[in-house]
């Protein structure tokens, strides 16, 4: 009778222990997580690689050379719907690459901040030259400074 009790004292022991553990495995994983998604939020664009092997910073100055205005865009960014708006009102084609859209849009993000220090979006190229938001194109279009380099 002694023996039954003491092994079962024993299971309940080892049931408890290895609740324990699943739940600290549980909690690390969950933490691990976080962990994760954080670094690749702030992952430099360096560290991403397309399958050409093509860095998202030499896709986006590519991006950037080979159209004459090149708007890095997201599609639920009002700012963004705003300088697209104002640009076709003036008449200016113009090739748009909705971030959110695109699985390497986090890391054309990161490497257009490498490369302009701007981190929002719209990202405004005319011509190779970086124009910036949606206020700075606006009041390019108000200047006439964007109409110019367009010439
Ligand atoms: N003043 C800026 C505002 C741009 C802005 O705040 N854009 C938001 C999206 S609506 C942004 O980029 N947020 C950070 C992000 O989406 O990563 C402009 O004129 O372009």
């Amino acid at each position: 009778m002694e023996k039954k009790r003491s092994l079962m004292l024993h299971s309940f022991l080892l049931i408890l222990i290895c609740a324990t553990m699943m739940s600290i495995a549980l909690t690390l994983r969950r933490s691990n997580n976080k962990l994760v998604v954080h670094t690749v939020n702030r992952v430099s664009s360096s560290r991403w690689m397309s399958m050409a092997g093509e860095s998202p910073k030499d896709k986006a100055t590519k991006q950037i050379a080979d159209n004459k205005v090149m708007v890095f865009s997201k599609t639920y960014c009002p700012y963004c719907a705003k300088a697209k708006e104002a640009l076709s009102t003036l008449g200016v084609k113009f090739t748009a690459y909705e971030l959110d859209e695109q699985s390497d849009g986090a890391a054309i993000q990161a490497a257009l901040l490498e490369i302009t220090g701007q981190r929002t979006v719209p990202n405004i190229f005319v011509k190779g030259q970086h124009i910036g938001g949606c206020d700075n194109t606006l009041a390019a279009i108000e200047s006439g400074k964007l109409q110019a380099l367009l010439k």
